[in-house]
Parts: structure tokens; C-alpha cells; sequence
């Protein structure tokens, strides 16, 4: 059973530091900021479990030391047991503490038996979390919008805090689990938060200064119309030489204040945040201002791609939002600075339970590319429904625009917005910590077994975990996502959630709304046409394969049909069942899975600490009150649209 203490110690208990801890450690970090890491870990570690720290010439068990490895970059680091000893190399400080970690995961098996030498790098050079936190407390949106965890971990009673150490925690965990860079407010940046570029950038300093020991990198998320707002200037037209100097002066305080600051997080004409279309100028001319700005201090401008018409007529049917990143972006490929990265939502939409890969992703092959996912359960249950994204994440990585099953990258970054917050348990549901763990992880090596990843958490969350722990997290977790796709919009089609908040259901909640959002369920049929033969035409802005796998409904895989296409409820599915038929059994089948969870989870009482049983067992039964409630909303809904009863007579109101 996990230590009391260690309630919010989440993957790092010190339990977990037992093996490495009661060893003898020789370490040649040398100076600098993660080596200090590396070895006031180790220090610890060795203090609590009797290992000890030996001077370099004394024999031990494990050796962390610097070499000139080719390729391993800042980062990488290599691994190898060879007569009773275990030896760390990397090139930085930033691959010790990396392979520190690695240790720490492997636990006894790191000191096990011979291992011959293996080289570790991160696939992808950023892996970042965005914070959608305030400083200010948002009238509608709160204190972090879309967060699920309690306050701002950065940010309290309207500035940053005082008191660092919970983000010193923070930073650590996210360091074991390979982040590299944390963007510390909300996109939609509002007047206050405007200021921490300029007049507030200390504070800024403060929190980066407790994050660089873990090898983290903070960004700011930053207005586009600055110049106007904070400078004065008349305006933010990005071709304005007055507004390149303002950048390029505000840029050069930053950097001055943060020498390892890593840059701006821009989102620009979306959702009503200011940017260059006011000017007549392309996101290209907006986001190289920034990045010509960054450049002469190695920092990056991350330029979100969400833009798209949230205004638009609900009675257009050619509007087809799903298009909108790709028919904006595409056409500036090539035009981007080096240090301009798109980042791209995983699907075209907004982080729905199930969306195909943006076809934004693979089709500029001339652009520097993140791709976003979010941790942060705004469409997947808000933390109080246990939902594991680790496969939904790991399918999406894995997704080739070519149809190949190449591991070819696919972007040069991945970024979540984070799920974590200043409740005690990190996550709110202690359960979607897993989600932050399994986001590292999965950055690190986009082609890691999401179970595997699993695996790790379960072991270091609960060191020792007897089998029917492991089991018994196994069943509640891995089936997760997929439990939850049943019990809500069906087939692909999305949305159906109460506006505004997003939880819990409303078929038609964003049916008749400006979002862009539909299903067009009617008395014969449901699903969005996107096909180029009679639709939107946004199957086409896939190549081949997919933009005719996609194209046809026979093609089409079931679990994307409604996102693709218009059917009737009696259409057949690959899976032999007619659409509606599919409908009335997901529906019943996610509750029972969802109390079956429940159920698996109230036999782990004895084996996990008692604070964090009840927080989950309580979690759940709003899960399962809730899961009930899209089930009868779903299937009355359209029980009473196609008048075609549920062929098992089951109860349908
Ligand atoms: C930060 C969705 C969310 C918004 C969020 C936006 C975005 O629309 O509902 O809260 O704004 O995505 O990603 O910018």
C-alpha cells in the first residue's frame, strides 16, 4: 500500500528510489542546474535506503558520468550493466537526469544481470504541456479554463505564488516522465495576463527559475495585438516596422529576465482572440514577427492552427469546420520561419472521444509541426470519468498520412494541455494522472505500447503493487476510452454535450449554435457528409489512401462513419450491425462496462491508500450516474427521430 505520506507524490513515492538508493552511486555530473538535480536526488535517495554516494575511484553499483557520444544530443543518454555495474553516459546534464529516471523506472531490473549498451533519445524535441491557467480569475471560465483539478498551480489570489514548491514537485514529476517545456497561461489571453510578457515577465522568472533544475523550459502564451494593448502603438500589423521593434525590445526583457526562456505560444484569429487577418496580412507574416523576435536567443513561436469561423450560420451546409485548419494553413507552407512551429489539434475538430488524424498533419512537409492533444478531459469526462487516452494518443501517433506503417515522424513536437491543477491529488481523479504520465512517455517515444507506459505508472505509483492491484488498475484503465466513446456521441459524429461546460449529454445542444458542430440526425438518418462526391469534400483533403478509404461509406471504418458520412439508422455496419442497432448496444454495453470498473475498483479497497480509494470510488459513482444519463439521452433520442425499435426490447424512454 502506497505511504500516506506519499499521497501526492503521485509516480514518484519515494518508494520508487529503493532500488537506486540503497546502492553505492558514483556520480560525475559536473555543475549546472539539472546535475545539482541529479544529485540532491541521489543524495536523497541514498539518505533514506542506506545507499551511498562514493567518491569517483570507489567501486559502485551505478555510475552517472558524462561522455562524448555521437547523436545522443542534449538529451539522450546510453545504459549498460556490465560486471556488476550500471553505467549512465550522456553528453548534458539534461540526459543525466533523464537517465537518472530511467533507473528509477527500471528499479531492481536495473541492477539485474548484464545489459549490453542501449541508447536513449527523445523522438521528439519538445515535449510540452500547455496550462490554459489565469492569473485572474476568469468570470466565465474560472481560474483554468477547462481545468478539472482545482486552481492554477502557477498562479494564486492574482499573481504568481509565493510559495513555489508544489511546482518544484510538479516539475520533477513531469521531468521523470520526459516533458521538456511548460507554457504557464492560457491561450486566450486576457487582459491581465497580457502584462506577464512586460511589466509582470518577473514573475514569469520566478516560476521558470524553479522548473530549469528539471531540464524544463518555460514558455509564455502571448497576446498578438501586445503592441497595441501593452505598447501603445496604434498597431499590430505584423509588417509594421514599429511593430517588428516593439517585439524584437519586448523579446530582448524577456530573455534578459529568463536566459533559457523558451518562447510564445500564439493563438491568433481564433475563437476571438486578436491576429493578422485584422491587417489583411497570413498567419505566416504573424507567426515569423514573433519568431524573427525569438530568434537571436534560440527561442520558438508555437502558432496554434485552431482557426476556424465560430460564427457561422448553422443553415450553411457547405461551411464545414472540420476543413478550416487545412484550408487556411496549407497554402503557407514553406513560409514559416525555422523557429515557427504549427501546432495542430490531433483532429480536426476539438479533441472529441473520436476524430480522424488532421489532415493538416503530414500535409506540410515544408513546416515545422507539434501536434496537440489534451490531457485535460474537457470532451472525455471532465476527471470525474475515468478515461485512459494513452491508446487514443498512441493510435493517432501512429496514424501515416501516406498509409504506410512506417515509424517516420510525424511532427517535431507533442503538446497536451495539461490535466493538473493545485488539488491534492494533481488530477482531480487520481486515475488521470496516468494521462500526464502516459503523455510523457509517449512523447518521448511516440511508438511505445501505451500498456507498457501503463505498466511503468502502475509500478512506480505503487511500488511492490501485489498482481490484483496490477490487475486490477489494468481493467479499470485500459478498457477506458473505449467505455466512455460508447456511452457517448456515437460512430464519430461528436459533440451532442451541454454547451458552454461540455459535460454531460445534449444531443442537440450544439445543433442549431454558430460552432460548426452538427450531427443532422433526422427521422431517417444521422452524420456529417464530408465526402467529396456529395459532401463538404473534406474526405479529399486526405491523400491516398485515406481520402478514399474515407471517401465511401463501404470503405470508411464504422467507428468514423457519422464523422464522414450521412446514413440511414438501418445502414449496415462492417461490424454487421445496422447504425441504430450499434447505437442501442454501445449505449448499454459503456454503462455496464462503466459499473463494471466500478466494481473492480471497490475490491482494490485494502490495497491502495484510503484517501485516494475514496476519491476514485467517489469519482465513480458520478460516472456511472452520468453514463446512465447519455444512454437514455442517446437512445431515446433517437429511439423517438427514427420511430425504429431497440431490437432487444430493452428499456428506451
Ligand atoms: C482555450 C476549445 C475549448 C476552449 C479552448 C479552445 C482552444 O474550443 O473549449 O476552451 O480555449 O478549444 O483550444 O483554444
Amino acid at each position: 500500500m502506497t505511504d500516506p505520506g506519499d499521497i501526492d507524490a503521485a509516480w514518484l513515492p519515494s518508494a520508487a528510489f529503493r532500488a537506486v538508493g540503497s546502492r553505492r552511486v558514483l556520480v560525475r555530473a559536473g555543475e549546472g542546474p539539472q546535475a545539482g538535480t541529479v544529485h540532491s536526488e541521489l543524495a536523497e535517495a541514498c539518505a533514506r535506503f542506506g545507499g551511498r554516494v562514493v567518491p569517483d575511484g570507489a567501486d559502485a553499483d551505478l555510475v552517472l558520468a558524462p561522455a562524448d557520444v555521437d547523436g545522443l544530443g542534449d538529451e539522450g543518454f546510453t545504459f549498460e550493466r556490465r560486471g556488476g555495474t550500471t553505467t549512465v553516459t550522456a553528453s548534458g546534464q539534461r540526459g543525466l537526469l533523464h537517465g537518472l529516471f530511467h533507473v528509477v523506472r527500471l528499479g531492481e531490473d536495473a541492477f539485474t544481470g548484464e545489459r549490453a549498451r542501449e541508447v536513449h533519445r527523445p523522438a521528439l524535441a519538445t515535449r510540452m504541456l500547455d496550462h490554459w491557467d489565469n492569473v485572474a480569475v476568469h468570470p466565465v471560465m474560472g481560474q483554468v479554463e477547462r481545468g478539472y483539478a482545482g486552481g492554477s498551480l502557477f498562479w494564486a489570489d492574482g499573481r504568481a505564488r509565493g510559495d513555489l514548491d508544489r511546482v518544484r514537485a510538479y516539475g520533477r514529476l513531469l521531468a521523470a516522465c520526459g516533458i521538456n517545456a511548460v507554457a504557464i497561461n492560457n491561450v486566450n489571453v486576457h487582459a491581465t495576463e497580457a502584462h506577464l510578457l512586460t511589466d509582470r515577465i518577473g514573475e514569469v522568472a520566478a516560476i521558470a527559475d524553479v522548473l530549469r533544475p528539471y531540464g524544463i523550459r518555460t514558455h509564455l502564451s502571448v497576446t498578438f495585438a501586445a503592441p497595441v494593448v501593452l505598447g501603445g502603438l496604434p498597431t499590430a500589423d505584423p509588417l509594421d516596422e514599429a511593430v517588428r521593434t516593439w517585439w524584437a525590445e519586448a523579446t530582448r526583457r524577456v530573455y534578459e529576465a529568463i536566459g533559457d526562456f523558451g518562447g510564445y505560444v500564439v493563438k491568433a484569429d481564433s475563437e476571438g482572440q486578436p491576429g493578422p487577418f485584422a491587417y489583411g496580412r497570413s498567419h505566416a507574416d504573424g507567426a515569423n514577427l514573433l519568431a524573427a523576435a525569438l530568434e537571436p536567443y534560440g527561442g520558438t513561436v508555437h502558432w496554434r492552427a485552431f482557426v476556424y469561423d465560430h460564427r457561422q450560420d448553422w443553415r450553411d451546409r457547405s461551411t464545414d469546420r472540420a476543413r478550416a485548419a487545412y484550408d487556411h494553413f496549407t497554402p503557407l507552407d514553406g513560409r514559416f520561419a525555422p523557429n515557427a512551429v504549427l501546432q495542430v489539434k490531433h483532429g480536426p475538430m476539438d479533441f472529441q472521444v473520436r476524430e480522424p488524424v488532421s489532415p493538416l498533419i503530414g500535409a506540410m512537409p515544408r513546416t515545422r509541426l507539434a501536434v496537440e492533444v489534451q490531457a485535460t478531459q474537457e470532451y472525455t469526462g471532465q476527471q470525474r470519468h475515468v478515461c485512459w487516452l494513452g491508446p487514443m494518443w498512441s493510435e493517432a501517433l501512429r496514424f501515416r498520412p501516406d498509409g504506410s506503417v512506417s515509424a517516420g515522424r510525424l511532427a517535431d513536437g507533442l503538446v497536451a494541455v495539461s490535466n493538473a491543477g493545485d488539488d491534492p491529488f494533481w488530477t482531480g481523479h487520481p486515475l488521470a494522472q496516468a494521462n500526464l504520465y502516459t503523455f510523457g512517455r509517449l512523447a518521448w517515444d511516440p511508438a511505445a505500447d501505451p500498456r507498457a507506459v501503463l505498466d511503468e505508472w502502475i509500478a512506480l505509483t505503487h511500488p511492490g503493487a501485489p498482481e490484483r492491484l496490477v490487475d486490477g488498475l489494468h481493467a479499470v484503465l485500459d478498457g477506458s476510452w473505449s467505455t466512455y466513446e460508447k456511452y457517448t456521441a456515437p460512430l464519430g459524429v461528436g459533440f451532442m454535450v451541454q454547451p458552454g461546460h461540455h459535460y454531460g449529454p445534449s444531443v442537440d445542444g450544439y445543433e442549431y449554435s454558430p460552432w460548426g458542430t452538427y450531427h443532422f440526425a433526422d427521422r431517417d438518418g444521422v452524420g456529417v457528409d464530408r465526402s467529396a462526391a456529395t459532401g463538404t469534400g473534406y474526405a479529399a483533403q486526405y491523400a491516398k489512401p485515406w481520402s478514399e478509404v474515407y471517401e465511401s461509406p463501404e470503405t470508411c471504418p464504422d467507428e468514423l462513419l457519422l464523422f464522414f458520412h450521412h446514413v440511414s439508422y438501418g445502414h449496415v455496419l462492417h461490424s454487421g450491425k445496422t447504425v441504430i442497432q450499434h447505437i442501442y448496444d454501445t449505449h448499454f454495453e459503456g454503462v455496464e462496462e462503466a459499473e463494471e470498473a466500478r466494481r473492480v475498483w471497490a475490491g482494490l479497497a485494502d490495497l491502495v491508500e484510503p484517501a485516494r480509494h475514496a476519491r476514485v470510488a467517489e469519482r465513480f459513482e458520478e460516472q456511472v450516474r452520468c453514463a446512465r444519463e447519455w444512454r437514455d439521452q442517446v437512445n431515446s433520442y433517437f429511439l423517438r427521430k427514427s420511430g425504429v425499435p431497440d431490437g432487444r426490447g430493452r428499456t428506451v424512454y
